[in-house]
């Protein structure tokens, strides 16, 4: 499906609605999701949001937006959800379930079968927005700080080059309806726990360099994070660290999700594909930030994946 008058038509038509995200929902994640299911509810549908795991500390503001429902299901919805291997867990079972896939990733290919997919938009609560508009509705406050949680959170804070005059035009719109942006940016890119800088730390401490200096490395361990007594959920941000430093144009971060096993993080500058970084080991995501599993131990998992790379993009 190409259009968003398409899409909208058929988000009206929708009765009884689970929507679905990625495991660890990051801004843009719990954005589509809720704001989303605000939209339905306004429209006068049963819908919720099914979350398969607590919803992250920072995002619990997103409860608000929404009146929990208990039904049975007509239709599943996923949002930002760039492959259904990425549901949390708890939520496999809906896997090849899943009826309507709207998203933003590069790497997305078209898992359900309606499926709304737009790479250029910089997050997928841009898309969330258009389909608003094209659903003649007016967004309400909440829906405005959501959805501009959702673009901020995905274009790091507009500093991304996945921003486009297009990110700016509709959060300009969305300051229109009142909401407070310095107060978020500051909730979300600027205050940081203790805990949280400690980790920084951690990261600092683990860098090592590669492919000529064009390559940083870091990584987390289970024991780091036990010392630092940090949860998972305030490990996010750290993927953009390694890429701070000049030169780098490839910066990688594996943090031990269970032992020997890792979730990397691509990050990329200059002519850097980290979508096809991330393919070469079964993942993917976006242009500039996508992500991968990988389990061994750890000395191994560095030389395949440095090996990999080198081998592949010839550096
Ligand atoms: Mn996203």
């Amino acid at each position: 499906m190409n259009s968003l008058s398409e899409l909208a038509h058929v988000i009206k038509s929708l009765e009884n609605v689970y929507i679905l995200t990625h495991i660890y929902p990051d801004g843009d994640a719990m954005a589509s999701a809720f704001v989303l299911c605000r939209v339905l509810q306004k429209l006068g549908k049963k819908a919720t949001v099914i979350m398969g795991e607590d919803i992250p500390k920072k995002f619990e503001f997103f409860n608000s937006y929404i009146t929990f429902q208990e039904f049975k299901p007509d239709y599943v919805v996923s949002v930002d959800l760039a492959s259904d291997s990425l549901l949390s867990s708890s939520l496999e079972n809906y896997a090849g379930k899943i009826d309507i896939c709207i998203d933003h990733h590069i790497s997305n290919r078209g898992f359900a079968p309606i499926n709304y997919i737009d790479p250029s938009a910089a997050a997928c609560s841009e898309i969330i927005y258009d389909c608003i508009l094209k659903l003649n509705l007016d967004i309400d406050k909440k829906m405005a700080e959501g959805l501009y949680v959702g673009i901020s959170t995905d274009t790091g804070c507009f500093k991304y080059s996945n921003t486009t005059y297009k990110s700016h035009l509709i959060v300009s719109e969305l300051m229109r309806k009142g909401i407070n942006t310095s107060t978020i940016n500051e909730k979300l890119f600027t205050v940081k726990s203790q805990k949280q800088l400690n980790l920084e730390k951690v990261v600092y401490e683990n860098l090592e360099y590669f492919l000529d200096g064009k390559c940083a490395l870091t990584s987390v361990l289970i024991k780091d994070m036990e010392k630092l007594g940090i949860r998972d959920e305030e490990c996010e941000g750290i993927a953009s660290i390694p890429l701070r430093i000049e030169g780098i144009g490839i910066g990688l971060t594996l943090r031990e999700k269970l032992p020997n096993s890792y979730k990397v993080s691509v990050r990329t500058s200059a002519n850097y594909d980290a979508n096809k970084i991330a393919s070469l080991f079964g993942g993917g995501g976006h242009i500039k930030a996508s992500g991968f599993n990988i389990s061994g131990p750890l000395e191994d998992v560095k030389n395949t994946i440095i090996k990999t790379i080198k081998l592949e993009l010839g550096c």
